[in-house]
């Protein structure tokens, strides 16, 4: 094989207010300072980093019918859409670096306003489609998905500060891998709408090769989209990646995490990424940051063409004796 060249736009989104544990808006320039650029130069990218955005400082922030701190949240990823719908524009690939999953919701809508109707792939512990109702936590990281589903909208009530959001993607066009702790509403809701998942019991069924295989056919059986795919760090295992907000044991293993990335870069259709819920201060060790860190690299790098077989540029020019 040789190496595929991606143009890669990175955005840092150093936003925590989706859930109450500080330090997952380290991230990004954790991520950055572990080598993400020049790794992905390395294997023949072409990258852009876009910065950290901004984000405005929010005063008073009332919940909202379930929902903690709606106008920070609203505000960071209607900041975030802007953010990533120029990287579209400009012809990249997205790379969304997060700060808490609460965030998919601006980058999806980014995505999505550039791009049109999109397949979400969706890896993660958790589904993160509570209603701002079903939620018991009322964080909003917990809830974006609901947000963005069209056939969820009658059932979000009217938050002043997402006024800006219109839903974006069907419930057909979204897979879950993963699924290991999924709150009673939210399977409801899986049910429901009949989203495809695969749980970490279809996972120790087929295994991760047949998973990915019928992801592809589900998605492509439905036309050919281009392709959001949304990775909560906590999909893979916590003895792989401890340094997360909200572990849950029996996660991925790290090769099934980098299958995922390998396959969905294959289809040649990746759009767009989100690497999200690296959490620094919730690492018992340097250890366990590292680790936490470092498999997010990888997997960022699986989905830009790197190989575990190797690779080669294609004017690679044997040395002759
Ligand atoms: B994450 C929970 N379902 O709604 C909730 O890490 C956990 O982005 C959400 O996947 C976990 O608060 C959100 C209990
Ligand atoms: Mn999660
Ligand atoms: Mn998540
Ligand atoms: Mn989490």
């Amino acid at each position: 094989f040789t190496r595929g060249h991606h143009s890669v736009g990175i955005v840092g989104a150093p936003f925590w207010k989706g859930q109450p544990r500080a330090g997952v808006e380290e991230g990004p320039d954790l991520i950055r300072a572990a080598g993400l650029v020049e790794k992905l130069k390395g294997q023949g990218c072409t990258v852009k980093d876009y910065g950290n955005v901004s984000f405005e400082e929010v005063a008073s922030d009332e919940p909202i019918g379930g929902a903690k701190r709606p106008l920070a949240v609203g505000r960071a990823n209607e900041q975030l859409s802007n953010a990533v719908s120029r990287v579209k524009r400009d012809g990249h690939t997205s790379v969304m670096l997060g700060g808490d999953h609460s965030l998919a919701i601006g980058s999806i809508h980014g995505h999505a306003s550039c791009r049109g109707e999109l397949s979400v792939v969706w890896v993660d512990a958790h589904a993160d489609i509570n209603t701002p109702l079903t939620s018991t936590t009322g964080n909003i990281h917990g809830q974006p998905m609901s947000y963005l589903i069209h056939e969820l909208h009658s059932k979000i009530p009217a938050i002043p500060s997402f006024s800006w959001l219109k839903p974006c993607v069907r419930a057909k066009d979204l897979v879950y891998i993963g699924l290991r702790d999924v709150d009673p509403g939210e399977h409801y809701i899986l049910k429901d709408l009949n989203i495809k998942m695969f749980s970490m019991t279809e996972l120790d069924r087929l295994g991760i090769a047949k998973v990915m295989e019928q992801t592809c056919d589900h998605l492509f059986s439905k036309g050919k989209k281009p392709i959001h795919l949304s990775y909560d760090i906590d999909a893979l295992d916590p003895s792989i990646s401890p340094a997360t907000g909200t572990p849950v044991k029996g996660g991925l293993t790290y090769r099934e995490g980098i299958y995922i990335t390998e396959l969905i870069c294959q289809t040649g259709l990746l759009s767009a990424v989100d690497m999200v819920e690296v959490n620094p201060k919730r690492g018992r060790s340097e250890a366990e940051i590292n680790s936490t860190v470092s498999s997010a690299v990888d997997l960022v790098l699986g989905c830009f063409g790197r190989r575990r077989e190797g690779s080669h540029p294609s004017d690679y020019i044997m040395p002759m004796p």
